[in-house]
């Protein structure tokens, strides 16, 4: 599915984040960058270890939730990675939707920052974190939106969904958005 939005799109694909050639991919990591298992672990292990030797040199205090800190790519078919942390869900009184707001506006400020015409997101929280993925496509979708309708830029915007349950979630907010 596109939206299209003046000179940008928002794009959903079912897919693997590793695979997409865009400027830069989005990492679901943990605070302490320390690598671990789904997106994060699957981008570590095709971007090779100079993206962990580039983390530990660059942020070795690690990142706070609800932020983003960027690396180059390694062997991924990207030029950078924004690595992006999200709250883990507590049941939504915590601050949650806040955190993950600020996760993807600070990585879709760190794409201007690098000059990227196109940024690929995986659902960050929505694995081992276990954001409900309904909620977490609303905010993932109106921070997006209304980047994009301020700034024009980046020119994509792309969402990678991990199968037709998340893509389902992500349709149906973006839908609405675009009525
Ligand atoms: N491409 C796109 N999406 C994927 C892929 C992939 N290759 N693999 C999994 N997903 P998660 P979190 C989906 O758990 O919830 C790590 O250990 C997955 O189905 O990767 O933010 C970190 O080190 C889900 O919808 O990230 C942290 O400790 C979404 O990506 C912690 O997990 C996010 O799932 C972060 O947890």
């Amino acid at each position: 599915m596109i939206v299209h939005f003046g000179a940008s799109r928002i794009e959903l694909v079912q897919g693997d984040i590793t695979q997409q050639r865009v400027d830069a991919i989005v990492n679901a990591a943990n605070s302490g960058l320390l690598g671990g298992g789904g997106v994060d672990g699957a981008i570590h292990r095709v971007a090779g270890p100079t993206l962990m030797q580039e983390t530990r040199m660059l942020y070795p205090d690690g990142c706070p939730t609800g932020s983003a800190v960027a690396t180059t790519a390694g062997r991924l078919p990207a030029k950078y990675v924004f690595h992006a942390v999200g709250p883990v869900w507590a049941g939504g009184e915590k601050g949650e939707p806040k955190l993950l707001a600020s996760a993807y506006q600070t990585c879709l400020e760190l794409s201007l920052d690098h000059h990227c015409q196109s940024i690929a997101f995986p659902a960050i929280s929505t694995g081992v974190y276990g954001y409900p993925i309904d909620l977490a496509a609303e905010t993932a979708l109106g921070v997006t939106w209304k980047f994009l309708k301020q700034k024009q830029h980046p020119e994509v915007v792309r969402f990678v969904l991990f199968g037709p349950g998340p893509y389902g979630a992500f349709a149906r907010v973006l839908e609405s958005l675009a009525e």
